[in-house]
């Protein structure tokens, strides 16, 4: 038998967010976050934002829009918004829960609704939602499931949007410490994984960090005051648990040049530099010169306060969560350049690789050579927190899901992982594939985007029973996470 090379206490397990999987949007006095204020999309049709402009007027944008002042979130009656619903973990999470077990899960990562323990996201705080979490870690532990908790997965609570610009203010910092420190003290004996922004790097405007402006200047200011906040609650987080391990977590889409032609070079560095810039302030702790530079030379202001970059320096994490989907490819030449994956990002189709239906470059290669470039350059642990493949499911005649696709995509990756272990020497201590159970695709709003070793009816207009079933990965993970990493 293959000896693992995978340490003992690696942590298998898979990730979803609370925005794409829990529902019960106005349950248990949950208020509105942003998220809940954005429709279904596809790949060729944005998801839209329903808002109210200052006149009263019912308008609608893209996530990259900027709103006008004054205007706040609102729920049409006409549209249908998925993450009212979701795949309702809200009210099936003990049967989750029981699928994740008999997978033999060693990890389940969830994010907490921030607009659910404070539904403003003021210092008000929900016992009911406090409460659900509880009976979820508990319910997690009971298997001998680690929680793994981000504590911000894209939303904010839609009253901090509306009222204070969102993470344009610097109250909102003082907000989300109160939040991190109910979070830290209630559930300190039974988390101690953490994270404190997902896919920092990725930031839209009003949708995700609350900010109605949509420019250079006003991300990288909201940018400042998350940096600030996730150095606080690191802080905050080891002074109430010093076991507690509190992670940074970034999309990483490595990119290579086109050609060896230096320009092209030189273009890749810009693009990878882009999300290592997320990485260097959280984990070095202070900002990196080229950033500096850039600022400087696009008049980009940051408004800092006293004693901000030694909170940064005080507050750097203790290891890197990251998303790995795809690479891409940097090229000089404008004319290369085309949009993928719903107009999302601008990319350069790489010829030696195949995509998916949305547009992905598969490379399992691109994990190994993220593992490798991630810990040269910051030598700490590394906890791969997303990974997998966005597919339309069939269901056969008997019922059965035969997602071949999906298991050669994690099998491949997992190969590169154990490799970069392995050969290189990373300290890799986990893996928790995305949407493990199905949930809402957040680039495009549809339920056809699928993930999962675990389906779950519902339609892209909401239509289904909600019922689960296990598809043929499901079996095969098991397996795999038996024998820890080990193929037969
Ligand atoms: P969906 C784009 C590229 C890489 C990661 O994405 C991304 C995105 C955003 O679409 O986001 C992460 O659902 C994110 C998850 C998300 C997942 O990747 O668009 O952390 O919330 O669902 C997959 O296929």
């Amino acid at each position: 038998m293959n000896k693992s090379v995978f340490p003992e206490n690696f942590l298998w397990g898979g990730a979803t967010a609370a925005n794409q999987y829990e529902g019960g949007y106005l349950s248990g006095g949950k208020e509105l976050s942003t998220l809940d204020a954005i429709t279904g999309g596809s790949h060729t049709s944005p998801r839209m934002i329903t808002y109210k402009t200052k006149e009263g007027k019912i308008e609608t944008c893209t996530r990259d829009a900027t709103l006008p002042e004054g205007a706040v979130g609102y729920i049409d009656p006409e549209q249908y918004y998925p993450s009212h619903v979701a795949t309702d973990f809200y009210h099936h999470y003990k049967e989750d829960i029981a699928l994740f077990a008999e997978m033999g899960f060693k990890c389940f990562r969830l994010s907490i609704a921030w607009a659910r323990i404070c539904p403003k996201g003021t210092t008000e705080i929900n016992e009911e939602g406090l409460a659900f979490y509880d009976k979820v870690f508990d319910e997690l532990l009971r298997y001998g499931i680690e929680p793994i908790v981000t504590i911000n997965h894209f939303d904010i609570p839609m009253y901090l949007a509306d009222e204070l610009d969102g993470w344009s203010s610097r109250k909102v910092i003082d907000y989300f410490l109160f939040f991190c420190e109910t979070l830290f003290k209630r559930y300190k004996d039974k988390v101690k994984y953490w994270m404190t922004f997902n896919e920092i790097n990725f930031l839209r405007s009003w949708t995700q960090i609350g900010i109605h402006q949509n420019d250079k200047q006003a991300k990288y200011q909201a940018a400042h005051h998350l940096f600030v906040a996730s150095a606080e609650a690191v802080k905050l987080g080891h002074e109430i648990n010093p076991d507690f391990q509190i992670g940074m977590m970034v999309a990483y889409i490595p990119s290579y040049p086109l050609s060896c032609n230096p320009e092209d070079v030189m273009e890749a560095i810009r693009f990878n530099r882009e999300q290592e810039f997320y990485i260097d302030v959280q984990v070095k702790g202070y900002y990196p010169a080229h950033k500096l530079k850039e600022f400087e030379r696009e008049n980009v202001v940051i408004k800092k306060e006293a004693g901000d970059d030694e909170i940064i320096q005080a507050g750097t994490v203790d290891y890197i969560g990251f998303s790995y989907y795809m690479s891409t490819v940097s090229a000089s030449n404008p004319d290369e350049v085309k949009y993928v994956g719903g107009n999302q990002m601008p990319a350069v189709k790489n010829p030696y690789l195949q995509e998916s239906a949305w547009g992905w470059a598969v490379d399992p290669l691109g994990l190994r050579i993220s593992l490798c470039k991630l810990y040269d350059r910051y030598n700490v642990p590394l906890f791969v927190v997303e990974n997998g493949f966005g597919a339309v499911d069939k269901i056969e005649v008997d019922g059965t899901i035969q997602d071949d696709y999906r298991i050669d995509y994690f099998s491949k990756h997992i190969a590169a992982m154990k490799d970069a272990i392995e050969l290189d020497g990373v300290d890799l201590i986990g893996y928790t594939p995305w949407g493990c159970i199905d949930v809402v695709s957040s680039g495009t709003g549809e339920m056809k985007k699928r993930y999962g070793f675990i389906y779950v009816d519902m339609d892209d207009q909401g239509n289904g029973t909600l019922a689960r079933s296990r598809k043929e990965s499901f079996y095969w993970y098991k397996k795999l996470i038996a024998a820890n990493g080990i193929e037969e």
